[in-house]
C-alpha cells in the first residue's frame, strides 16, 4: 500500500475548491466557512482550509482545499508544504478571475516545487470558457488544462486523474515485512 497523497486545491474566489472537496471526498469534510467581511458576491468563504479524502486508483488521497481571497496568502504556503501536487481551479464563468488565478499559481509555484493542472470549473454551464481556449490563452500545454463540472464526482475526478497522471513514479511502496 502506497503512502497518502497529499494534493493542495487552490484558485480564486468562488472558482469551486469548497465544492470540488465536498464532491470528491469520501469522508465527512472540515470545512472552515465564514461570512465574508466584504462583498465578495457569496455568504461564504472558506478562512482557513478544507480536507477530504478519497481514494482514488488504488491511492489514498488527501486534499486540501485553500482561501480564495488573497488576504489568506499565507494559508497557501502552509497547506502547500510537503504537498504532491496542485488542482489549480478557475471558474470558467469568471474570466476576470483569470490573473488572480496566475497569481495564486506564481505564489505557490515559486516557493514550491509541485506537479499541477489547471481545471476550469462550470463546465456544465452554457457561455463559459473552453479548457482548450484557456491553455491557449494561459500558454500551457492542452493536457495540463481540463474542464469540470466541480459539483459533479465522475467530472471532478477526471482532473485528479489528470494530475496523477503528471506526479513523477512514486517508489516509496512500504515494504515492511521484508526482515
Ligand atoms: N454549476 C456549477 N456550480 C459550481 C461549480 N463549481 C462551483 N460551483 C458553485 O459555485 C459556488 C461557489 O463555490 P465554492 O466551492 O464555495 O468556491 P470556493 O472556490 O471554495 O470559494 P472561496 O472559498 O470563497 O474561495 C457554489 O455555489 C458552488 O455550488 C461547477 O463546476 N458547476
Ligand atoms: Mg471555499
Amino acid at each position: 500500500m502506497t503512502r497518502p497523497l497529499k494534493l493542495v486545491i487552490s484558485g480564486p474566489v468562488g472558482a469551486g475548491k469548497t465544492t470540488f472537496v465536498q464532491t470528491l471526498s469520501e469522508t465527512e469534510v472540515i470545512a472552515t466557512e465564514a461570512v465574508p467581511s466584504e462583498d465578495i458576491g457569496k455568504p461564504s468563504t472558506t478562512v482557513a482550509f478544507d480536507y477530504g479524502t478519497l481514494r482514488l486508483e488504488d491511492q489514498e488521497l488527501h486534499l486540501y482545499g485553500t482561501p480564495g481571497q488573497d488576504r489568506f496568502d499565507f494559508m497557501w504556503d502552509v497547506l502547500a508544504q510537503d504537498a504532491l501536487g496542485l488542482v489549480m481551479l478557475v471558474g470558467g464563468h469568471k474570466p476576470r478571475d483569470f490573473p488572480a488565478a496566475r497569481g495564486i499559481l506564481e505564489y505557490i509555484t515559486a516557493r514550491h516545487q509541485l506537479p499541477f493542472v489547471l481545471a476550469v470549473t462550470r463546465q456544465d454551464q452554457p457561455g463559459v470558457w473552453r479548457p482548450e481556449d484557456l491553455a491557449l490563452y494561459v500558454q500551457l500545454p492542452p493536457h495540463q488544462v481540463i474542464g469540470i463540472d466541480a459539483t459533479n464526482r465522475a467530472s471532478a475526478a477526471t482532473a485528479l486523474v489528470r494530475l496523477l497522471e503528471h506526479l513523477p513514479a512514486r517508489h516509496d511502496q512500504d515494504v515492511t515485512l521484508l526482515t
